[in-house]
């Protein structure tokens, strides 16, 4: 729906035009969307189409983790739901990839960049699933941490990517639902050895899920000018800390205890303050080098191979309907 008339870049375009520039940030600061093809900094589209890739390639990355447990999920139920959200999770890859298209790239290069490594996805999907406890801590962190990230974005300034949020948004919330709701039948209703493999999830996730929000805000160096642009409304330790807030008393109600001896509620913040984040940690994951980058790249190349076929089908139907309906024209217009 996104794919047509695309604005593509201009390269005759001056490096920089101050006074295309000034106009462009009244429109930002005005709160007006900005669409594809209207004039944007060269900055501006290289921020979103990284973003954006980023994003889109999480999302399908992110199938891999859960995609896991679908032949092991312990009911019926429990495995209709988990089909449906890791289903989910390809459809929002797909609405990104449209958003991104928009900008002037096609969704083929943004996938070779993520085969090749020149293009990200986020750290947290390199962490491995070791039982269904994870499942459950998946929904409710993974997807709660991308829920508090990403309802800002329905906001973003650029109107392809705020309108492809809002649909992610509401199917997300599902996504927490499920996931908090197997919490609560591991720790609530569940047997002690249940709830411990829910306590081992908690331990083995809290702090990679921190991370997803990424860099402190001293050391991000996109957070200013996104902000600027209104492609960020908060900073990532802005976003971090009301995820925080928010998800410490679902863990007390679930009677977990988070792994952080320096977790406590500031009565004069109104916060709750948490230890030292391991950002060596997050570089090492980020840089390759987490449990299962190498497992994660693998798998999308083996998709990606054995998707071949289906992609030379769909484009070879397409140009048989093109040539149908020529045809047909030319027969109407003589
Ligand atoms: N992992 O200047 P900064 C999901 C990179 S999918 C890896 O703060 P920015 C789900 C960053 O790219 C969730 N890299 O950057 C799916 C930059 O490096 P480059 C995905 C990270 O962009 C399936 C450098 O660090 N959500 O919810 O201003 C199942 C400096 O960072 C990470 C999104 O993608 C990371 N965690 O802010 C379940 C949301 N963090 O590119 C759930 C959209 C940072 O210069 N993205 N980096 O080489 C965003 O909101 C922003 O891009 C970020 C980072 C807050 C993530």
């Amino acid at each position: 729906m996104y794919t047509q008339a695309l604005n593509v870049k201009d390269t005759a375009l001056p490096a920089a035009d101050p006074q295309r520039e000034a106009r462009f940030q009244a429109r930002i600061d005005a709160e007006e969307k900005i669409e594809p093809n209207d004039w944007m900094p060269d900055g501006y589209r290289q921020t979103l189409v990284r973003q954006i890739a980023q994003h889109a390639h999480s999302e399908i990355v992110g199938m891999h983790p859960e995609g896991n447990w679908i032949t092991r999920a312990p009911s019926l139920k429990r495995k209709v739901a988990l089909l449906a959200k890791v289903q989910d999770e390809g459809g929002h890859g797909l609405y990104l990839y449209s958003a991104a298209e928009t900008l002037g790239v096609s969704r083929e290069e943004l996938v070779e960049q993520l085969l090749d490594g020149r293009q990200k996805y986020s750290s947290i999907f390199n962490y491995p699933t070791m039982t269904w406890a994870d499942v459950g801590v998946i929904g409710w962190l993974v997807d709660g941490a991308a829920i508090m990230n990403q309802i800002p974005l329905c906001r973003c300034s650029f109107g392809p990517y705020a309108r492809a949020m809002i649909r992610i948004c509401k199917e997300e919330s599902f996504h927490q639902r499920q996931g908090y709701e197997i919490m609560v039948a591991l720790c609530r209703d569940g047997t002690p050895a249940q709830k411990a493999m829910a306590q081992d999830a908690l331990n083995r996730w809290w702090w990679p899920v921190l991370m997803m929000f990424g860099p402190s805000d001293q050391d991000s160096q996109h957070t200013d000018k996104s902000m600027r642009w209104k492609i960020k409304r908060f900073t990532n330790d802005e976003l971090r800390r009301k995820f925080v807030d928010a998800t410490v008393p679902q863990g007390r109600y679930l009677g977990l205890t988070f792994p952080d001896p320096d977790l406590k509620f500031d009565e004069t913040t109104g916060h709750w303050a948490f230890g030292a984040i391991d950002w060596s940690e997050f570089r090492r994951v980020v840089s390759g080098d987490g449990p299962c980058n190498r497992q994660r790249l693998r798998q999308r190349k083996r998709a990606h191979e054995r998707g071949a076929w289906v992609r030379a089908a769909v484009l070879a139907h397409a140009a048989k309907r093109r040539a149908r309906e020529q045809a047909a024209a030319g027969v109407a217009a003589e």
